[in-house]
């Protein structure tokens, strides 16, 4: 008779099956079976099992482990201690096979055998080993090359989309802008200092495949000045090709910023009014490309739902130039870091606490200047605030 009736009803289906998943893994680590013993009381009782437990990590760091513990110990001993390792993936996520080897033997060796690739901030997700085992594992990781990630009140794990490597569309190098900063503030992802968690996403183009906008507090987005470089040529193949450039392309443009003339077969941009959407490029990549002079838009304050809902980042500045060592960038963000950790409250995330004191606040206290971009809502404020102090009076 099976020991975890409920858990089984998963394996049937097409689909495929965390539950058979995990019985491999319980073939050669028993953690893994009473892993799926404990949700199979879970699912009996619609209850869950887990607790949060007290620190746990490994030397040097605040950070990378978070401690996990069965609350039925004595009936399930294995996942007694069943603690998370958060591990920094390499930039765009790519692995020789014998580095994902090594992290597997390592995992293996120390832990549950369970792994989760990846994990929705980015790291590789190790998911359950005991206390004792942290230590020694770190240390094997660490001999292979790996990291421990962030978790906790500090620097959470930089991501970035696979940009150049393996994208037409990228206007930066999103994997050595997200490596560069990594290592660059290492001491915050390592040691968390702050107020609360504080995510970095860097995406190659508006496309934003990392969701940057909705999951970071601060994100990079790629982008460029000046006009999308276009190949007529290949526009009118694309309309040969049966495209209906008119109601596909132009006039789902949001700003109505092209026009398509069918008799030349020749697509009309007006730059001021293109703001860099991305539709018209992804409907026609042979023929369209982001234009030549290419940087970054910078947000800040994304963040999902725990203290004032959930906010998408806003504009703070809407194009740098990026280039290695991406000085100026760097001191924005120590800049940022700065103010949030003196002002803000216990987990008060930056985007919370500019909501609180005010955009105007935020951008005198990190030295930016306002641009259109930060409008809050478009057309709607009447009122323009001024700093006493900046108001020069007619004696
Ligand atoms: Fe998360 C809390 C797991 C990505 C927003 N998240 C948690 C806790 C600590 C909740 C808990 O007590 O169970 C989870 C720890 C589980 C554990 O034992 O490891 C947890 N979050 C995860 C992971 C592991 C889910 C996954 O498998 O993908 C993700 C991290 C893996 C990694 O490092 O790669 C994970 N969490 C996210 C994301 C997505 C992202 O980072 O892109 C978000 C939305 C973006 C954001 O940060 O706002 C996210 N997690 C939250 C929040 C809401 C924060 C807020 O300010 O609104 C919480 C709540 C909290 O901290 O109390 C939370
Ligand atoms: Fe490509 Fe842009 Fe997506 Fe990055 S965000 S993978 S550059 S489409
Ligand atoms: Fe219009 Fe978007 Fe194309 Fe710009 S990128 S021209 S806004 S569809």
């Amino acid at each position: 008779d099976s020991q975890t009736p409920r858990v089984d009803e998963l394996e049937k289906g097409p689909w495929p099956s965390f539950v058979k998943e995990i019985k491999r893994a319980a073939e050669k680590h028993p953690a893994a079976g009473d892993l799926l013993r404990q949700l199979d009381l879970s699912y009996a009782e619609k209850v869950g099992h887990w607790k949060h437990g007290g620190i746990v990590g490994v030397r040097g760091y605040g950070g990378g482990v978070i401690g996990r513990y069965s609350d039925k110990p004595e009936e399930f001993p294995h996942v007694k201690e069943f603690h998370t390792m958060r591990v920094n993936q390499p930039s765009g996520w790519f692995y020789t096979t014998k580095a994902l080897r090594e992290l597997c033997d390592i995992w293996d060796k120390y832990g549950s055998g369970l792994t989760n690739f990846h994990g929705s901030t980015g790291d590789i997700i190790l998911l359950g080993t005991t206390t004792e085992n942290l230590q020694p594992c770190f240390d094997d990781l660490s001999d292979a090359g790996f990291d421990l990630g962030g978790s906790g009140g500090g620097l959470r794990t930089p991501s970035a989309c696979v940009g150049p490597a393996r994208c037409e569309f990228s206007c930066i190098d999103t994997l050595d802008v997200c490596h560069s900063l990594t290592l660059e503030f290492q001491d915050f992802l390592h040691r968390p200092q702050w107020p609360y968690k504080f995510k970095i996403k860097v995406a190659g183009c508006p496309n934003d495949c990392v969701a940057s906008i909705a999951r970071a507090d601060f994100a990079i987005v790629g982008t460029w000045k000046g006009s999308i470089q276009i190949d007529q040529a290949a526009i009118a193949e694309y309309a040969q090709g049966g495209l209906d450039i008119q109601e596909e392309v132009v006039d789902k443009c949001p700003t109505r910023a092209l026009a398509w003339d069918s008799e030349r077969k020749e697509l009309k941009l007006k730059v001021e009014d293109c703001v860099r959407c991305m539709h018209c490029i992804n409907k026609m990549p042979k023929a369209l490309r982001p234009g030549a002079q290419r940087g970054a838009t910078l947000l800040v304050g994304g963040k999902a739902t725990i203290l004032k809902s959930a906010f998408l980042g806003w504009v703070i500045v809407p194009f740098m130039e990026l280039k290695p060592p991406y000085t100026e960038l760097k001191d924005l963000l120590r800049k940022i870091f700065d103010w949030w950790d003196e002002n803000g409250k216990n987990r008060e995330r930056i985007g919370e606490l500019i909501y609180r004191v005010g955009m105007r606040t935020f951008l005198k206290a990190v030295g930016l200047p306002p641009a259109p971009q930060m409008v809050f809502r478009p057309r709607a404020n009447p009122y323009v605030f001024w700093w006493p102090e900046e108001v020069k009076r007619n004696a």
